[in-house]
């Protein structure tokens, strides 16, 4: 089939707002024609205001415009933008439905119990923050204020970090590191001395060939990375996908490997022995630039193709093939690090096999592998010293010796009494992250709630995590507010504004506020020495030679690149940041922590009888759990499904959009049924579910009831002893065709 980038990119050029976006079921044709409720607009009777888009991590920057009644009406990519291109994906388009959502959290609300019932009420601003801040107060009488943590993801917490540091607490953590990419971090940073970043260093534009293990581009939208891919498609590129499942991507691949899951490593070493032994590698950088080559050599030496045929499924030809297909690109060649990369608990060294199976096709600062990334650095505006904490979060990782930031699932288990460790966690503020569906085992986290002397939960939507919180502040959307200056990694360093388009509405208030009102409160006003956000930008801004005057023009600005070049010039003698200066093969650091030196393959469980994997990846219009009840992108999709494999369906007698129940190895069973897809993309041994779906907070009148969580079935942990990532992907399921809840009210 010929690729084009219109099947594939699903990335709106169109500038029309979210509002206009209508109709069921997602298709790139359905996107583009909006014919019903399709507007132009006379874009010189609007203003626009610059902002960085909020609905994933991918930051990119864009307008908002708004009419002469000051409605928002649309948001549209800055052309100047290196994150979009002067595109957002839908979910950028659809960000206004955020701002739009009546289902909003309108007002500060305080939890009461009148006659043994619980409820909250309704709170001024003045009510809400004098509680959270005697009670941070009362915390630090009694505890010490380490005692209290910051729980965050995303710019709210970068405002709640600066208060917490001010406090004195450094007892901080996010879903970003051992739900998600840490592992990556770490693997990649003990072989190359480098982490990839944010956006990922890889260059894709110019890539030859790329390799995705379970990354699945396209329907995980960074949006640059999907632009830039489908363009790679249009030229050519040729690429090898490993995933259970034929995702999108898979369906555009040169080689589709159907892996068993959790067999990776297995596969990564067979390809490092073909490069290996058949001498396909890149030589002179392995000779130049590396070390351990001779140990890795012998490492190898039996991970033949045949054996890894038996554990992974893909059979050696193919295995062969992709391994010459990648060396033929070399070294314009990218094997994909992944982003959420905590699947088995072996995470780090999964990584670590990826980061040699680059390092040996020369991939690492060449053109079409991964450049060398840049930022503009921001300077802080100027504030007293933070307070030395007593004990930080790195009191709580000590298990895990690689981990370089917070793991939530420690400080979680820190609040819990009776557990390990001499550092009690007693509060939590929660701030962008709803915790009950980003961290696995939920049990632990809502064991830990109950033990909380106070919870406070800083939210745009009313979330699960809300439901537990003793104060609920609502923040006002990404479109009402100013925060901290874009800055990221990327090929040019670059940086954007956020500012208001509209006023917050409601009640709601900007985290940066709610920041300094408090700090106020904790007498630390030296901490926030401005009336408004502005005017921290606009000193930021100066400094770097702008002002907020000339963003608000412009939104985005790009900086030539300070650091040298984007690549490695021929031959160029180049110190890397381990230990050794060299790319490392072999890790001595690992070896001397007790750690195995290169990756090895450790099998894993499988599933028993009437039981299958469940695996789960993401929807193209749809950011986890946050953007499921947003009015434009619910209308695109409304419930996930189950994807079982017809053979599987056959067994069970099960049909197509059937509505089943499902149950996971330590008896949890789903809250709603789930549609059934029956399909030959996936594994036989395995179900996939898209994540964020399930909601069972009724005042979330989209998303409530809809669909099944894959959270709440992930009740089995792999941790990664390296770095404490929560492996997520040893939970099996079986299927209930019967209502599991008929007696049983919701
Ligand atoms: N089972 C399972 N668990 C996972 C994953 C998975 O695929 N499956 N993915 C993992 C990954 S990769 C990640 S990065 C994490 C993501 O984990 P989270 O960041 O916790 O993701 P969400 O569940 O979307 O929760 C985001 C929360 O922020 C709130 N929010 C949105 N906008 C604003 C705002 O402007 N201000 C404030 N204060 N709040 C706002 C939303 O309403 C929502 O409550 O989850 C991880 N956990
Ligand atoms: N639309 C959209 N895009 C997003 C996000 C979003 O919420 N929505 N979130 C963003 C974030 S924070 C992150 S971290 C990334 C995550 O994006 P990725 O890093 O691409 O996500 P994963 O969840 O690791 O990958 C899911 C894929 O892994 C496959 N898989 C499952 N088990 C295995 C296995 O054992 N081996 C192999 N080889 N593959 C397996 C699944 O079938 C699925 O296709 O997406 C980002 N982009
Ligand atoms: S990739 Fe899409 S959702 Fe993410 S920041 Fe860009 S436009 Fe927004
Ligand atoms: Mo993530």
């Amino acid at each position: 089939m010929k690729t084009t980038r219109r099947q594939f990119i699903k990335i709106s050029s169109l500038g029309i707002g979210g509002a206009a976006i209508a109709g069921s079921g997602f298709s790139m044709i359905d996107f583009f024609n909006l014919k019903s409720k399709k507007r132009t607009y006379d874009l010189s009777e609007l203003n626009r205001y610059p902002t960085y888009c909020d609905v994933c991590f991918w930051k990119c920057a864009g307008w908002a415009y708004t009419n002469k009644a000051g409605k928002i009406i649309k948001l549209e990519g800055n052309k100047k933008d290196t994150h979009c291109r002067g595109r957002f994906c839908p979910r950028g388009t659809g960000g206004l439905g955020m701002y739009y959502d009546k289902d909003r959290l309108k007002t500060p609300l305080i939890r009461v119990e009148k006659d043994g019932k619980q409820s909250f009420r309704e709170a001024s601003w003045e009510e809400a923050l004098e509680l959270v801040a005697s009670k941070m107060k009362g915390i630090r009488d009694k505890y010490g204020q380490e005692s209290f943590a910051l729980i965050k993801h995303g710019t709210p917490g970068k405002h709640f970090e600066h208060l917490f540091n001010a406090y004195g607490s450094d007892t901080i953590a996010e879903p970003a590191y051992a739900q998600c990419r840490g592992p990556r971090a770490e693997g990649f940073k003990l072989t190359f001395g480098t982490t990839v970043g944010s956006p990922e260093a890889t260059d894709i534009r110019d890539a030859k060939c790329i390799v995705l293990i379970g990354s699945h581009i396209g329907e995980n939208m960074h949006n640059s990375q999907v632009q830039e891919l489908s363009d790679a498609i249009d030229r050519g590129i040729s690429i090898i996908t490993v995933d259970p499942r034929l995702s999108t991507v898979a369906n555009k691949s040169k080689y589709w490997l159907p892996i068993r899951p959790s067999t990776d490593i297995a596969l990564l070493l067979s390809w490092i022995h073909v490069l290996i032994y058949e001498g396909l590698y890149d030589k002179p950088y392995v000779d130049k630039y590396c070390s351990g080559f001779e140990e890795l050599k012998e490492h190898v030496r039996h991970f033949t193709p045949e054996w890894a045929y038996n554990i992974t499924d893909i059979k050696p030809k193919k295995i062969r093939d992709s391994a010459r297909e990648m060396a033929k690109a070399s070294p314009a060649v990218i094997v994909h690090p992944g982003r959420h990369v905590v699947w088995y608990g072996d995470d780090t060294q999964r990584t670590r096999a990826i980061a040699i199976l680059n390092a040996l096709l020369g991939s690492w600062g060449r053109r079409g592998g991964f450049y060398f990334k840049e930022k503009k650095k921001i300077p802080n505006y100027p504030h007293p010293g933070y307070p030395e904490p007593k004990w930080t979060w790195k009191d709580l990782n000590k298990k895990y010796p690689f981990a370089h930031s917070g793991i939530t699932t420690e400080v979680i288990r820190a609040s819990i009494p009776g557990v390990d460790g001499e550092h009690k966690v007693k509060a939590w503020m929660v701030a962008g992250t709803n915790l009950t569906q980003s961290i696995p085992d939920k049990n632990l986290t809502l064991k830990a709630i109950e033990n909380l002397e106070f919870l406070v939960v800083v939210d745009l939507m009313p979330m699960e995590i809300t439901g537990y919180a003793d104060v609920i502040l609502p923040e006002c959307s990404y479109l009402e507010r100013y925060d901290p200056i874009r800055s990221s990694t990327f090929r040019t360093p670059s940086i954007a504004l956020r500012s208001p388009a509209a006023k917050p509405k409601y009640k709601s208030k900007p985290a940066w506020w709610m920041a300094k009102q408090l700090g106020k409160k904790l007498g630390l006003n030296e901490y926030f020495n401005y009336d408004d956000y502005a005017e921290v930008l606009d000193w930021q801004l100066k400094q770097i030679g702008t002002s907020l005057e000339e963003m608000k023009k412009i939104g985005v600005k790009n900086f030539e690149r300070e650091s040298g070049a984007l690549y490695l010039k021929d031959n160029e003698n180049y110190r890397f940041k381990t230990p050794s200066g060299k790319i490392e093969l072999y890790s001595k650091k690992l070896k001397d922590a007790g750690f195995d030196p290169m990756p090895i393959y450790v099998a894993h469980a499988k599933p028993d009888e009437k039981y299958y994997r469940l695996i789960y990846g993401r929807a193209p219009m749809h950011t986890f759990s946050k953007t499921i009840n947003n009015p434009y992108l619910n209308d695109l999709k409304d419930e996930n499904f189950i994807w079982i494999n017809p053979r599987i369906a056959k067994i069970w007698n099960i049909k197509r959009n059937q509505k089943i129940w499902i149950k996971n190895q330590d008896g949890i069973i789903s809250k709603f049924p789930v549609k059934v897809r029956l399909t030959e993309r996936i594994r036989w041994d395995s179900v996939y579910m898209v994540h964020g779906f399930g909601h069972d907070n009724k005042n979330l009148s989209r998303a409530y009831g809809k669909g099944a969580s894959d959270s709440d079935m992930i009740t089995n942990i792999k941790t990664d002893p390296l770095m404490g990532g929560t492996g997520l992907r040893e939970n099996f399921i079986t299927f209930l065709l019967d209502n599991p809840h008929k007696n049983v009210e919701l």
